[in-house]
């Protein structure tokens, strides 16, 4: 008898999948002050002074500018987050989130 016959075997394959991750986008308007603008960016999403003031200018000059990359949860709070305070201030200044 030959011992060599093969067996079907189950292998399990793990793949591990990545959340999808959602961009975090600044609208530019007419109405919100630069300064305004770079506070938000700093208190919200942790930007350092300078990093503020080139995305600032980023959205001001070109009508949008992509601030940072999350997973859905996140991106939706922050940005949601960042919108009212525009609004408790009076001003129009709009974040919005779009899957990357
Ligand atoms: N455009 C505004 C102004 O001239 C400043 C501003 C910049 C507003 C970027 C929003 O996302 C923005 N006062």
């Amino acid at each position: 008898m030959p011992e060599n016959k093969l067996k079907p075997r189950t292998k399990t394959k793990t793949v591990t999948q990545r959340p999808p991750l959602y961009k975090v986008i600044l609208l530019n308007d007419d109405f919100t002050p630069r300064e305004f603008v770079v506070q938000v960016l700093k208190a919200v999403f942790r930007m350092g002074a300078e990093q503020a003031e080139i995305v600032m200018l980023t959205a001001h000059k070109k009508g949008a500018c992509v601030i940072a990359v999350y997973t859905r949860d996140v991106a939706e709070t922050k940005a949601k987050e960042a919108t009212d305070l525009g609004k408790e201030n009076g001003y129009p200044l709009y974040f919005t989130t779009e899957k990357e």
